[in-house]
């Protein structure tokens, strides 16, 4: 029987990085991940840093590399027409995002977790949790064998289709699906921009991201229930040609290393905590990879919860965990809103009429031209400071 303070669910960008600043403050937890390492490190997803994602990265002692490869991007291009609008972040917000793949983040946290003999447990199956509400414990096999881990607290860190969050009763769930999809390549190509570009076009939206200077990402917008076997690699090029055109400018194609297609919806679950079962990242929430939020939110949640877990672990002190739930719930909305925002006003939807896509280019006509409107999408984009308004002491019932 073995014994910790946080069993942690899931080795996704959320577990990890929990599990970092959690070991960074002298708490003990014990991660346990259905994948094998290899897997779990190879998974093309995010691609997105928010500025203070970044900066908690290399806080936590794991931003070496980031710091080394991770590009530094100081705007995003909004391109429709033809014609391409620069989003100034810097001008606008101060701040910046950056480039850097949610496999290498996961990678070097990996490499930090198992360099400091910390439990990680990979090919952990049949997790199952129990007594959340009392005296939790987790139970899992490993090796062929059958264990138990008993724990102060759980981490519900395992994704959207993971067993977390199932094990929160009288959940209440918002959901939005979208009629389409993402087709996402990853090229063997020098990028053909320095910054990324959103495209709006009566074809669809396409979006040209990149993950080095040899690496570029593309997306295309298509058909959620499509078969990606539709889409021979001249098929996907002569999409993103034709939905990213612009005059004087040329995209470069090169070898397809990796497609998919990726459905899209939006989905939030309340409360985020359960007795002693905290669910953190997509177990509690997914948005439209439109905003570049999803990893960013996972790593949001796990803030807050490692600072409410020090104060309750160090200083016995449950006030900041009693409002976990509420405070992350606060950034979750403005992200759900954000990423459905850039999603209406870029993609063209089946059922749109006329006077519908009129109202798109003027959303996009006035975020390009107006400094208000530009900031708004910036910080938003950028990420919203932790330290943003914070929420009054009455919500948090501290009178
Ligand atoms: P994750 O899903 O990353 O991690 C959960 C972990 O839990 C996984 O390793 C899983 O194997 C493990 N797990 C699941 N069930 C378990 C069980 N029963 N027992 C033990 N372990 C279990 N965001 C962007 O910004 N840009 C993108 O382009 C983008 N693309 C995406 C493409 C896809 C296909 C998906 C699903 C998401 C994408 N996202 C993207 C969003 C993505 O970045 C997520 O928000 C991010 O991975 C969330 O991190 P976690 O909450 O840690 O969940
Ligand atoms: C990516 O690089 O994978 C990426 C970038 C921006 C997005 C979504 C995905 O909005």
């Amino acid at each position: 029987m073995e014994r910790t303070q946080v069993g942690i669910v899931g080795a996704g960008p959320a577990g990890l990085v929990l599990g970092r600043l959690l070991e960074l403050e002298g708490i003990e937890s014990v991660i346990l991940e259905a994948r094998s390492r290899d897997y779990v490190e190879h998974r093309i997803r995010a691609g997105v840093l928010e500025h203070d994602t970044a900066e908690l990265l290399a806080e936590a002692g794991v931003g070496e590399r980031m710091r080394a490869e991770g590009l530094v991007h100081e705007g995003i291009e909004l391109r429709y027409g033809g014609v391409g609008h620069r989003i100034d972040f810097a001008a606008l917000t101060g701040r910046h995002v950056v480039l850097y793949g949610q496999t290498e983040v996961v990678k070097d946290l990996i490499a930090a977790r198992l360099q400091s003999g910390a439990p990680l447990v990979f090919e952990a199956t049949g997790v199952a949790l129990h007594d959340v509400a009392g005296e939790p414990s987790i139970s899992y096999v490993a090796d062929g064998e059958e264990r138990v881990l008993r724990c102060d607290v759980i981490a519900g860190c395992d994704g959207f289709h993971g067993v977390s969050r199932p094990a929160v009763p009288d959940l209440t769930v918002w959901e939005r699906e979208y009629p389409f999809g993402w087709l996402g390549i990853l090229a063997e190509v020098a990028p053909s921009c320095d910054e990324l570009i959103y495209a709006h076009s009566p074809r669809g939206f396409a979006l040209h991201s990149m993950r080095s200077p040899e690496l570029s990402r593309l997306y295309v917008q298509c058909d959620p229930g499509d078969d990606i076997a539709n889409w021979p690699d001249t098929r996907i090029w002569d999409e993103l040609h034709a939905r990213l055109a612009m005059d004087g400018w040329t995209l470069q194609e090169g070898p397809v290393l990796d497609k998919g297609i990726t459905p899209m919806r939006s989905f939030v679950a309340e409360p985020m905590r359960h007795g002693k079962l905290f669910l953190a990242g997509d177990a509690a929430h997914i948005v439209p990879p439109t905003g570049a939020k999803g990893l960013n939110l996972a790593v949001a949640d796990v803030r807050l919860l490692a600072e409410a877990f020090a104060a309750h672990f160090k200083g016995g002190d449950s006030a900041l965990l009693d409002a976990y739930s509420h405070t992350a719930l606060w950034r979750v909305w403005r992200a759900e809103h954000f990423s459905w925002w850039m999603t209406s006003m870029l993609h063209q939807f089946p059922d749109h009429d006329r006077f519908g896509e009129r109202l798109q280019l003027s959303q996009l006509e006035y975020t390009c031209r107006s400094t208000a409107a530009a900031t708004s999408l910036a910080e938003n984009y950028v990420g919203l400071p932790v330290d943003f308004p914070a929420i009054s002491q009455e919500a948090l019932g501290r009178r």
